[in-house]
């Protein structure tokens, strides 16, 4: 069973190059996810393929219009259902390993990346399943808090990461992901020593994980 994850947007080039890179592009090789990209503006059927107007009871910017995003996300629930629509929005609701591991278990995602102050409500009312934010800062679009979604779900899908770097050895203390520092060669760089412990050879005696490395 192949995920697969469509992403509307106004600006898809954004989307294009963290989304063919690493171990985001093995995934696609690999068969274990296709992601598709949207360009908003392919579905805007005015003469001059304007997907933006000034906003009912002004204030400053433009707001993405309804039509376009209707006209695309249709087309796609025409074809296939979606466990989740994932509008992400500062507004929304604040996204952890949880509810990654949650949305890991889907089939087909849908994410709508519109602008923040920037999109008819209207399209969230109709379609949002899950309304997301990434953290209490504001961004100006929605296509980054997109990737960390993307990126944060298809690292847990079977067969993307090899077992070295598996998910399973992700660690979780308290709900927290905490990680012991790692170190590679040379054992002493500009006189800083990899710690001993890790150096003498004896891996079954390490208990990596066990001692947070956070510093707040
Ligand atoms: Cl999902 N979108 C925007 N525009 N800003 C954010 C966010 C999302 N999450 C945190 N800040």
């Amino acid at each position: 069973m192949t995920m697969r994850i469509d992403v509307i947007s106004a600006v898809p080039d954004s989307l294009t190059s963290p989304l063919n890179t690493s171990i985001l592009k093995r995934a696609q090789d690999r068969k274990k996810v296709e992601i598709y990209v949207h360009n908003l503006r392919d579905y805007a059927y005015d003469k001059h393929k304007q997907i933006d107007d000034k906003p009912f009871g002004g204030g400053p910017g433009m707001l993405l219009k309804p039509e376009p995003f209707f006209e695309c996300i249709e087309k796609l629930l025409d074809q296939r259902k979606y466990d989740h629509i994932i509008f992400p929005t500062p507004g929304g609701r604040f996204y952890d390993q949880k509810l990654a591991n949650k949305f890991s278990l889907a089939n087909n995602i849908m994410i709508i990346a519109g602008h923040y102050k920037g999109i008819d409500d209207r399209v969230r009312q109709k379609f949002a399943t899950d309304e997301i934010s990434i953290g209490n800062y504001v961004l100006t679009g929605g296509e980054i808090a997109a990737l960390v979604i993307i990126d944060s779900v298809v690292r847990l899908i079977p067969g993307v990461l090899n077992d070295s770097e598996s998910a399973l050895n992700d660690s979780l203390m308290d709900g927290d992901i905490i990680e012991a520092p790692y170190y590679t060669r040379p054992a002493v760089y500009r006189g800083m020593e990899v710690p001993e412990v890790l150096r003498s050879g004896n891996e079954k005696k390490l208990r990596r994980g066990k001692k947070s490395s956070r510093k707040f």
